[in-house]
């Protein structure tokens, strides 16, 4: 049976979140290629996933997109949000097609649902069935309806974890700006599990610049919670930009640089 891998390619590390919608096309590319290698070896079942970056942050945190319904703004947030979703999520299909990949995305905000902030439903029957079709979805941070409060936002950490409610992974990679989870001296931490975790999760940091949905501590906390519900999953958190065909690598579990959150 392949392994089904779900791939999130960070938003911080495929834009300057400090530049409206500057996404870097190199590092797509480069990503997409690794991820090619991947498909071509027929080993794994993959879900791709990309964070909002410079997209869907800036709208965001402007509209307070996360507490819905705004007294002056109204829907704006939901509207301007879509639209800044849906661009960057063509523009990566186009790059992806251009070198070889052809993931289908399945808009998050069509088939999820939250209340009072919290994502709490996901129709995952068009995600299941692309995967028995041996294609790739590809679903994304995303403004979502929300039965309290109107809408709020759904992070891709938060959808892989509702996910994880519907459909078993192995493995969880996360491709990051950064090398892997790092400690107060800025090394890597190359394993996160039930010995350390709360050793560690405190000293991690918030969220940086315009995130609206947490840094790296809030991102560590969720994967580890999906893993203590599903102990036989791995996630893994490795630096996009690392040397060619380690990101492929670690998808097909052959390389450990990075951090790994397990059980
Ligand atoms: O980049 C955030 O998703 P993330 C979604 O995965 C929006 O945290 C629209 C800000």
């Amino acid at each position: 049976m392949k392994k089904r891998v779900i791939v999130k390619i960070g938003g911080s590390f495929i834009t300057d979140k400090n530049q409206s919608e500057s996404l870097k096309e190199d590092l797509v590319r480069k990503i997409a290629r690794e991820i090619v290698e991947v498909v071509k070896t027929g080993k794994v079942s993959l879900i791709l996933a990309h964070g909002a970056g410079s997209y869907g942050h800036i709208a965001a945190k402007k509209y307070e997109a996360q507490s819905g319904q705004h007294p002056q703004f109204g829907w704006e947030a939901f509207y301007q949000i879509r639209q800044d979703m849906t661009r960057m999520n063509l523009l990566l299909l186009q790059l992806f097609a251009e070198e070889g990949l052809f993931p289908i995305t399945i808009q998050p905000s069509a088939i999820a649902m939250a209340h009072k902030g919290k994502l709490h439903f996901m129709d995952t029957k068009n995600i299941r069935f692309l995967l028995e079709a041996d294609q790739i979805p590809l679903i994304h941070g995303d403004i979502v309806l929300d039965e309290k409060q109107g809408f709020t936002i759904a992070s891709t950490e938060d959808q892989i974890q509702k996910l994880s409610e519907y459909i078993f992974f192995h493995r969880i990679v996360l491709i990051s700006d950064v090398p892997g989870v790092l400690d107060g001296e800025g090394n890597v931490i190359p394993v996160i599990n039930h010995r350390n975790f709360s050793q560690i999760i405190d000293q991690l940091g918030g969220s940086a610049g315009l995130d609206v949905t947490g840094g790296m501590q809030s991102k560590v906390e969720q994967i580890y919670q999906l893993i203590q519900k599903n102990p036989a999953t791995h996630a893994h958190i490795v630096s996009g930009d690392s040397e060619t065909g380690l990101i492929a690598e670690i998808i097909l579990e052959k390389a450990s640089t990075g951090t790994i959150i397990c059980y």
